[in-house]
């Protein structure tokens, strides 16, 4: 049975461009800097982004753990959200191995923090306390249902940590479908930012790796940290010939997923044993209603013997991704799987 894998984006397959260009990548030993395609591609991300450095690096996680150790040190606190990914996701890694306290303040339904939840959240200078030092914002918002901030709210967020002397770091996973769902370039989303981490191996399609963007400064720290925690990688031109295609190939193209969640939430939303949340991106959550009497995990089962894979987030929450390996047909045959498992 051909399966409809709506589990996550990160199950995308390079495309034929992207294997052709691993196959012929020059390559060198990236932990001396001479790898040249690392090179490129790190030049291109920076520029992208609108910072002066990048580094490439295996994840999304360790991208946001390079980040933080090289903002922070033990014993300092960041402000993020009670969905964070990095908060929920990323095994505790910013306490277990930086000594980092984070300090957890509600996510709004669109993902963002209120700048009087920050305002709250600042610790005085007292040694009671650990100093604040970094604001983390994530966008888009995965646990938030793939919602997208805009740049007044960073600007917002910027003009308070300026206030303060607090640096921010951007959980970018999926920042190009927040400027393709905006029409806005990628500058336009990390230009209030201290740093951003985007991946290559979401939406964008290429097998593995994220780049972290900052300054020249933060960079050289950060590789400090990618070396501590075992991402120095050698011939890594291999893989990053494949996020050179996934960056200038692959973004406009987010658009396409964008249209299609939006199908195949429309299509869900006309079943009524499901609660729609209305895709901003490339995500659509579902919670079953009273009316079914089955668990997520449950439906999650019979989905799967119909060929449809999903996404179980909790015993009544399911989130479907749609990505470049998903088409038109693929939608109607999901709304068709539903339709059975439903009835
Ligand atoms: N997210 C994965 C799972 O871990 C939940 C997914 O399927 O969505 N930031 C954000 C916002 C993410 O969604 C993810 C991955 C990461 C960071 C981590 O990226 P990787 O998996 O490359 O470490």
């Amino acid at each position: 049975m051909n399966l409809i894998d709506l589990r996550s984006d990160t199950v995308t397959k390079p495309t034929p461009e992207m294997r052709i260009a691993m196959a012929q990548a020059e390559v060198g030993d990236d932990v001396y800097g001479d790898d040249p395609t690392v090179n490129k591609l790190q030049e291109l991300a920076a520029q992208m982004a609108g910072k002066e450095s990048a580094l490439f690096v295996p994840s999304g996680t360790m991208g946001n753990l390079a980040a933080i150790l090289a903002h922070c040190g033990r014993g300092d606190e960041a402000m993020l959200g009670d969905k964070a990914h990095t908060f929920l996701f990323e095994a505790g890694g910013i306490s277990a191995l930086g000594g980092i306290h984070s300090h957890q303040l509600p996510n709004q339904p669109d993902g963002s923090l209120l700048l009087a939840d920050l305002e709250a959240g600042l610790r005085p200078d007292d040694d009671h306390f650990p100093p604040t030092r970094l604001i983390l914002l994530e966008n888009t918002h995965n646990r938030c249902g793939g919602t997208y901030q805009t740049p007044a709210y960073n600007k917002q967020v910027r003009d308070f940590s300026d206030q303060h002397g607090i640096k921010i770091h951007l959980d970018g996973a999926r920042i190009f479908n927040a400027a393709v769902a905006q029409n806005l370039p990628l500058t336009a989303l990390t230009e209030h930012v201290d740093s951003v981490t985007f991946c290559l191996s979401k939406g964008l399609s290429a097998p593995v790796g994220s780049l972290l963007c900052g300054t020249k400064d933060f960079i050289y720290k950060a590789h400090r940290a990618r070396k501590m925690l075992g991402g120095g990688m050698r011939q890594a031109g291999i893989l990053a010939a494949a996020g050179i295609v996934a960056l200038t190939t692959m973004v406009e193209r987010l658009s396409e997923d964008h249209a299609r969640a939006r199908k195949l939430a429309d299509g869900l939303h006309e079943m009524r044993d499901l609660e729609l949340e209305s895709p901003a991106t490339n995500m659509v959550f579902v919670t079953l209603r009273d009316s079914v009497k089955k668990s997520a995990i449950e439906i999650a089962e019979e989905l799967k013997a119909r060929g449809l894979l999903v996404g179980k987030v909790s015993e009544r929450r399911v989130r479907m991704v749609t990505h470049y390996g998903i088409n038109d047909g693929d939608v109607k045959d999901a709304l068709a799987a539903w339709h059975a498992v439903l009835s």
